[in-house]
């Protein structure tokens, strides 16, 4: 039997195949997809997190922590969206100009497709020119942006500035999210919304669809 625990420590030491397979053995032994996330893969991408910020694990060891999480993501992914959903709403999201992290946002997007959300990503280093373009493109209902650096968090002002400026402001919710952003900067820049977590993002979106 393989323990939640384990494959916490599997993407701290970066193990790609070891995490993937602790990944499927995990649900073969019937564990929920989203249990093996919340309780086996962001606990241990969270340990990655302090121990980087403490000088304990450096930028390599950080990048195969990332490269295990993403492959047990594609093995469970998958599995968190299977089944009849009707939409509750397009969620366009990406990460904002400069700015490459890109580990919470995938979370993000994996939890709106788990609850029944269509989720368009278009990945990193978004300028906020493509966030527009993209929006209209795919009828968004809602723009999510994450930033992880605190000079490039200053550009999701930006997006809600030009948005105002297309006449598309009342028709488009904002969401922000990741470490360096707060309610207080989300109110501060006039979006509708902040999650501090995946998990809750998914309540945030529900919200403001007027689905909760
Ligand atoms: Co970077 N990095 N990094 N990094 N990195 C941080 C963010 C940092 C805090 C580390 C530190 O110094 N302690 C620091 C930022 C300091 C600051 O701005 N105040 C930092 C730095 C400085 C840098 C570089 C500048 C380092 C350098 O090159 N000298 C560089 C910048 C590159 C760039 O973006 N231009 C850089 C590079 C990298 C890597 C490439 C090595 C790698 C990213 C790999 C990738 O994403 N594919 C990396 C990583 C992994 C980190 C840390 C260690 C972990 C980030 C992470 O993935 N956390 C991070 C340290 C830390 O956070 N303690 C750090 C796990 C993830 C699940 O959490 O992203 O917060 P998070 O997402 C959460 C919530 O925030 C929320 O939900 C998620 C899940 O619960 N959330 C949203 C996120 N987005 C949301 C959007 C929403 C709603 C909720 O709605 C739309």
């Amino acid at each position: 039997m393989a323990a939640l625990e384990d494959i916490s420590v599997s993407v701290i030491r970066g193990k790609q195949k070891k995490t993937a397979a602790l990944a499927q053995q995990l649900l073969d032994e019937g564990v929920k997809p989203l249990d093996i996330i919340n309780n086996g893969l962001i606990i241990g991408m969270t340990e990655v997190g302090v121990r980087f910020k403490n000088n304990d694990m450096y930028v390599p060891d950080v990048l195969m922590a990332a490269k295990a999480m993403d492959v047990a993501m594609s093995i469970v992914q998958p599995l968190l969206v299977a089944g009849e959903m009707v939409s509750m709403g397009t969620v366009l999201i990406g990460t904002v100009k400069g700015d490459l992290h890109d580990i919470g946002k995938n979370l993000v997007i994996m939890m709106l497709k788990s609850v029944g959300f269509t989720v368009v990503d278009i990945g990193i280093n978004i300028p906020p020119v493509e966030f527009i373009k993209k929006a209209k493109e795919t009828n968004a209902n809602i723009i999510g942006m994450s930033a992880l650096l605190t000079t490039t968090m200053l550009h999701m002002k930006d997006v809600i500035e030009l948005l105002k400026e297309e006449g598309l402001r009342d028709k488009i919710k904002v969401i922000v999210g990741g470490a360096p952003v707060s309610q207080d900067f989300a109110d501060e820049i006039t979006a509708d919304g902040y999650a501090p977590d995946a998990a809750s993002s998914t309540e945030l979106c529900k919200r403001l669809m007027a689905i909760a």
